[in-house]
C-alpha cells in the first residue's frame, strides 16, 4: 500500500484530532444504528491515541468490545472528478467505517493501514459524517490470538498471550485523499549492484501498478542528496542504472526517490508519485549476515511503541526521542517487536541508516509460554480446532503478505520475521509454518527470513528453524532460569550455543533477546536480581557468550524501554527490562551497553575484533 502522499496531483489532509467517542458498553451499536446519525455522547478521544489511559474511568479502560469514533468531514469544493479515500494507518485491532449510513469497508488486524473508499459519499462542499468503529477484541482467528473469558459475574475479560498490554484505539493517523481516478495503485523496486574500477553500478527494477484508464509511466530517479535526476526511464515494467551509486548503508543511509508519472498520450501529466529506495545487498552467506557484502553485527533492541498517555498512538516526536536515543547509545539495529511500527518509524529507519528486522503481530502463537513463564495454568495443545487453526494460519498469511507489501521498498529491512516464539518443538508446527515460510519467500525473493525462538524449543527440541535463513533466540538465562546465578547460567547459556553451532551449521545466530527485570534506583552488592547492579551483571555475562562464538552476529537486548502490560504476578506496573525508564531515563545498563556497543561500531558496520573465547 502506498502512502499518503502530497504530489502535483494528490492532496492529503490529515484528520487527526478530537473525534466524538461513546463506548459500546453492549456491543451492539451497529445493530442499533450509532452510525446513522450524530453519536450521543459528550466524549470526545484524541487520535491517533490509545484509549485505554486517557479516560480515569477503569470500565472504559477494561472495555472488551467496541468503541464508536466520529467526525465530520468537509470535502473540498474545488477536489473536481477524482477519487477520495480515507487512510488510516492502523486501527487496533479491528474496524468498522461508515460514511453516512452506509458501511465503506471493514478490515481486521491492528497493525496495518488500510484505505476506504469515499468517492460516492462525497459530494464536492459538502460534508461525511464518518464513523469508525474499532474493536480490541481477539480471539483464536486473530493475529495475535487471544480468548475471551466471560466471568462469573458476567464480565468480559480479554485474555491474550502477550507480554504488552493490549492497547486499542485509532493508533495511527488518518488522512483524507485525494487523487485522480486514474493513478498509481503500487509499485514494486528492487535493486542489485555490480563493482567495476569506476565505482560500483546500481540497477534498479521496478514494476508499477495502476489503476484506471490506460496510461504511459516514465521514470526520473533522484538522488536525495543533491534532488538531481540521474537516471531515466519508462514503462510500468523496466529497469535502469546509477553509475557511481551511493550505497545504503547501515549508519548512513542513503536515498533515492523513483519518481514515477503517468501520462497520457499528449505527455499531459495525470499522476505522480514518489517511492523512495535504497541501493544495497542483503545475503547470509557461511554464518555470516552480509550487506553489501560486508559482514554486519547487529546492536540494539527489541523495542515496543509503547508510551504513557498515548499507550500505542503514533507520536513523531516519541519515535524521534527514542531514535536519538539509540544512537546515543551506539545501537545499529531494531526489531519491531512484536509487530509492524507506524510508516513514520519505518521512513526515518530509511534515512538514517538504521538497521531493521520486521516482524509480523504474530505473537502469543504458543500456549505452552503463556501457562508457564507468563503465569496461566491451563495448557490446551497450541494447534488444533478449537485453538490456533487454518483460520489462524489464513490470517497468519495475510499479515505476513501486507507487511512485506507495505515495507517491501525499504533498505532498512534487512530480514522478516513471521513470528515470535511460536511453538516450534511439535509436528504440528512444522505443518503450521512450511506453508507460511514459502508465502514470505513467494512474496519476497530478495530479503531472508527468520523466525524468533524460543527457550522451550532449544536445538533438540525444535522442529523448523530449516525453514528458514538465520537463527534468532531469545534467551533468559540468569533470569527465568538460573535466577540470579550467572555462573551457573552462562554453561547453560554456552552450551545451548554450542548445541545449535553443531546441529545448523552455516546459520548464523542472532540473540533477539536477554533481559533481566529491574527496578531503576534500585541497588544491591550482591547479584540481587531486579537491582540495576545486577542488570550490569547479566549484561556482561551474555557479552561474554556473544563474543565467544563468530556464529553469534547480532545482540538486541530485551528491551529498549520499560513497558506497560496486562497486570500479573511477575510484573511491576508493567515489564521493566528496559536499558531505559518508560519515560527514557537511562538505567545504569545504558552505560555499560553504551560503553561497548560505540567499540564495537568503530569498527564499522559493528564488526568486533576477532573473538576470544
Ligand atoms: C519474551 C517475549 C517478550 C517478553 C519477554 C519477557 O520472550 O518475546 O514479549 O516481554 O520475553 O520479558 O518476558
Amino acid at each position: 500500500m502506498l502512502a499518503p502522499q502530497l504530489t502535483p496531483t494528490r492532496t492529503v489532509l490529515p484528520l487527526d484530532g478530537m473525534w466524538r467517542f461513546r463506548v459500546d458498553w453492549n456491543n451492539d451499536g451497529i445493530d442499533a444504528g450509532w452510525q446513522n446519525s450524530r453519536l450521543d455522547t459528550r466524549h470526545e478521544m484524541a487520535v491517533p491515541a490509545s484509549v485505554n489511559d486517557v479516560f480515569a474511568d477503569e470500565a472504559v479502560r477494561n472495555h472488551v468490545g467496541c468503541y464508536f469514533y466520529q467526525r465530520d468531514v468537509q470535502i473540498p469544493m474545488e477536489w473536481g472528478d477524482r477519487q477520495i479515500v480515507v487512510r488510516f494507518g492502523s486501527v487496533t485491532h479491528h474496524a468498522v467505517v461508515f460514511a453516512g449510513d452506509t458501511e465503506i469497508t471493514r478490515f481486521k488486524g491492528g497493525y496495518m493501514p488500510f484505505e476506504a473508499d469515499l468517492t460516492a459519499h462525497a459530494t464536492l462542499g459538502g460534508t461525511v459524517r464518518l464513523t469508525v468503529v474499532v474493536d480490541n477484541r481477539l480471539d483464536y482467528t486473530c493475529i495475535p490470538p487471544g480468548r475471551i473469558n466471560i466471568l462469573g459475574d458476567g464480565r468480559r475479560e480479554q485474555e491474550y498471550l502477550h507480554d504488552f498490554y493490549n492497547y486499542s484505539g485509532i493508533h495511527r493517523s488518518v488522512h483524507l485523499i485525494s487523487r485522480p481516478r486514474t493513478h498509481v495503485s503500487d509499485v514494486t523496486i528492487t535493486t542489485d549492484v555490480t563493482a567495476g574500477d569506476a565505482g560500483a553500478t546500481g540497477i534498479v527494477t521496478w514494476d508499477i501498478t495502476a489503476e484506471g484508464e490506460p496510461a504511459e509511466v516514465t521514470i526520473t530517479i533522484i538522488d536525495q542528496r543533491t534532488d538531481e535526476p540521474v537516471a531515466t526511464g519508462s514503462g510500468h515494467a523496466g529497469s535502469a542504472t546509477i553509475t557511481d551509486v551511493n550505497l545504503w548503508t547501515p549508519g548512513v543511509g542513503g536515498l533515492y526517490d523513483l519518481e514515477i508519472r503517468l501520462v497520457d498520450q499528449d505527455g499531459t501529466l495525470i499522476d505522480l508519485y514518489r517511492q523512495h529506495f535504497g541501493v544495497r545487498t542483503v545475503e547470509v552467506a557461511h554464518n555470516q549476515f552480509l550487506i553489501n557484502g560486508r559482514p554486519f553485527y547487529f546492536t540494539g533492541f527489541g523495542m515496543h511503541e509503547d508510551h504513557e498517555t498515548v499507550g500505542k498512538g503514533h507520536v513523531d516526536a516519541h519515535v524521534l526521542q527514542d531514535m536519538e536515543l539509540l544512537s546515543w547509545i551506539g545501537a545499529n539495529s531494531l526489531r519491531t517487536s512484536h509487530y509492524p511500527y507506524s510508516e513514520q518509524w519505518m521512513d526515518y529507519c530509511d534515512r538514517q541508516g538504521i538497521v531493521v528486522i520486521d516482524e509480523t503481530p504474530a505473537v502469543g502463537l504458543n500456549l505452552g509460554v503463556a501457562g508457564g513463564i507468563l503465569g496461566g495454568t491451563e495448557v490446551p495443545a497450541t494447534f488444533g480446532p478449537d485453538t490456533l487453526n487454518d483460520q489462524t494460519q489464513a490470517q497468519h498469511k495475510l499479515e505476513i503478505e501486507r507487511l512485506i507489501a507495505r515495507d517491501k521498498n525499504r533498505p532498512s529491512v534487512v530480514l522478516w520475521s513471521i513470528a515470535n516464539e511460536p511453538e516450534s518443538q511439535t509436528d504440528a508446527s512444522r505443518e503450521y509454518f512450511a506453508p507460511l515460510a514459502q508465502a514470505a519467500r513467494d512474496a519476497d525473493p530478495t530479503r531472508p527470513v527468520g523466525f524468533v525462538n524460543v527457550m522451550l524449543a532449544p536445538y533438540d527440541r525444535d522442529k523448523i528453524t530449516d525453514l528458514f535463513d538465520v537463527i534468532m533466540l531469545n534467551r533468559y538465562y540468569g533470569w527465568y532460569f538460573q535466577t540470579g546465578d550467572l555462573a551457573n547460567a552462562e554453561r547453560e547459556m554456552r552450551a545451548e550455543v554450542e548445541g545449535w553451532i553443531t546441529t545448523h551449521p552455516g546459520k548464523p545466530i542472532i540473540f533477539t533477546e536477554f533481559g533481566a527485570d529491574t527496578v531503576a534506583g534500585l541497588h544491591s552488592i550482591y547479584h540481587q536480581p531486579w537491582t540495576e547492579d545486577f542488570q550490569v551483571a547479566y549484561h556482561r555475562m551474555n557479552s561474554r557468550v556473544f563474543d565467544a562464538y563468530d556464529e553469534i552476529i547480532g545482540e538486541q537486548m530485551w528491551n529498549f524501554a520499560d513497558f506497560q502490560t496486562k497486570v500479573g504476578i511477575v510484573r511491576v506496573d508493567g515489564n521493566k527490562k528496559g536499558a531505559f525508564t518508560r519515560d527514557r531515563r537511562p538505567k545504569a545498563v545504558a552505560r555499560y551497553l553504551r560503553d561497548r556497543w560505540r567499540k564495537l561500531d568503530a569498527a564499522a558496520y559493528g564488526r568486533r575484533e576477532p573473538k576470544q573465547n
